[in-house]
């Protein structure tokens, strides 16, 4: 629970360092996820290394916790890679902008999985998605393939009250879990700032994955404490109080209360922890302020695994388009 604790820490501090980081300019863009680490961390640590995860943008608590380290955290976010990790070594997915399109990509992988090795293969699909997504189309597709071939994916949703400027209650008259009972998929709502909670609800879930027993889809009630993203003004949708509310409910200031009642959290471990987080803070900006810009066109690189005639007309635009610009000596190059 301590190194539950301590992770938490370090992700909050390094939340706070990136989106510092993007309002000096070294970055493009960052989602921050403050609020949201206990639902992210005590579910990332009830998986076993052998099942595979699927994301959004802000689940940079599954990262972290996959060995994810520095600069790799944000170099998708600083526009200089397609990303981070390589995603067969720590089997965490690229993160996924288009809302619950990886929850397709997740229900894909059990399937392959299923069909090459077997239904009672060990490693289940886990797909983080949120309150948003559950309006998605694509979730109700995966959510039906899922419960129809019985395939070990847990869809785990954090919901976080929010989409950008929209509110849950305006997209669910009920609790989303109970969405998951009309697929006929075991569902459960947990308070997501409540770790515990998270870790029990989560390993539930795996087992029946790990087992045979198909799906599951866990709700987990939490907030996005800060703005959707570095672009967005929260204030102009919601109000103080809620924020406020929402604070005393602190996913970290509730395991530190239990950590300390039970003698485990004292002020030397406090300092510790707090050492661990400006280090790995540290860590980040010394290799996010390093990194190279990547050559202009390698845009066009990778996006198809073979030769593609519209992103070669789209890259030779491209390099046309650069050409235009004059070079050092105020020479411009003219294309005949
Ligand atoms: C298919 C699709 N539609 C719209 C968007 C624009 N968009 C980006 S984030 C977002 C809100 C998602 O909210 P939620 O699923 O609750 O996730 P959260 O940001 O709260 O983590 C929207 C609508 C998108 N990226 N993809
Ligand atoms: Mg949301």
């Amino acid at each position: 629970m301590l190194d539950l604790y301590r992770e938490m820490r370090i992700l909050r501090r390094i939340d706070d360092e990136a989106t510092a980081l993007q309002r000096q300019g070294e970055l493009g863009l960052w989602p921050p996820v403050r609020g949201q680490e206990a639902a992210q961390l005590a579910s990332a640590r009830a998986l076993t290394p052998g099942d595979f995860v699927f994301t959004s943008y802000r689940e940079h608590g599954l990262a972290l916790h996959r060995g994810v380290r520095g600069a790799d955290l944000v170099k998708v976010w600083r526009g200089v890679a397609g990303t981070g990790w390589n995603p067969h070594e720590i089997r965490l997915a690229t993160q996924q902008v288009i809302i619950g399109a990886h929850t397709l990509h997740a229900v894909g992988w059990a399937l392959g999985e299923t069909i090459e090795r077997g239904e009672q293969h060990p490693d289940a699909a886990v797909a983080y998605l949120g309150d948003g997504a559950m309006s998605e189309g694509d979730v109700a597709e995966a959510m039906v393939f899922a419960a129809s071939f019985r395939l070990p994916v847990i869809f785990f949703c954090q919901n976080n009250q929010w989409a950008i400027s929209e509110p849950v209650t305006l997209q669910a008259p009920g609790e989303l879990a109970d969405r998951g009972l009309g697929f006929g998929i075991p569902s459960v709502r947990v308070d997501g700032n409540d770790a515990l909670a998270v870790y029990a609800v989560t390993r539930e879930a795996l087992e029946r994955a790990h087992t045979g027993g198909g799906p599951t889809l866990i709700e987990a009630v939490t907030y996005r404490m800060g703005p959707h993203t570095t672009a967005d003004d929260p204030t102009r949708y919601r109000t103080a109080e809620e924020v406020a509310a929402w604070a005393e409910r602190d996913p970290i200031d509730r395991l530190a209360a239990l950590l300390r009642s039970e003698g485990v959290l004292d002020d030397e471990a406090e300092r510790e922890v707090a050492a661990a987080a400006d280090a790995a803070a540290a860590e980040l900006r010394a290799g996010c302020v390093a990194l190279a810009d990547p050559e202009p066109l390698a845009v066009f690189d990778h996006v198809y695994a073979e030769p593609n005639r519209t992103i070669e007309r789209e890259r030779a635009e491209y390099q046309r388009y650069l050409a235009g610009f004059a070079d050092a000596n105020g020479f411009v190059e003219v294309d005949r």
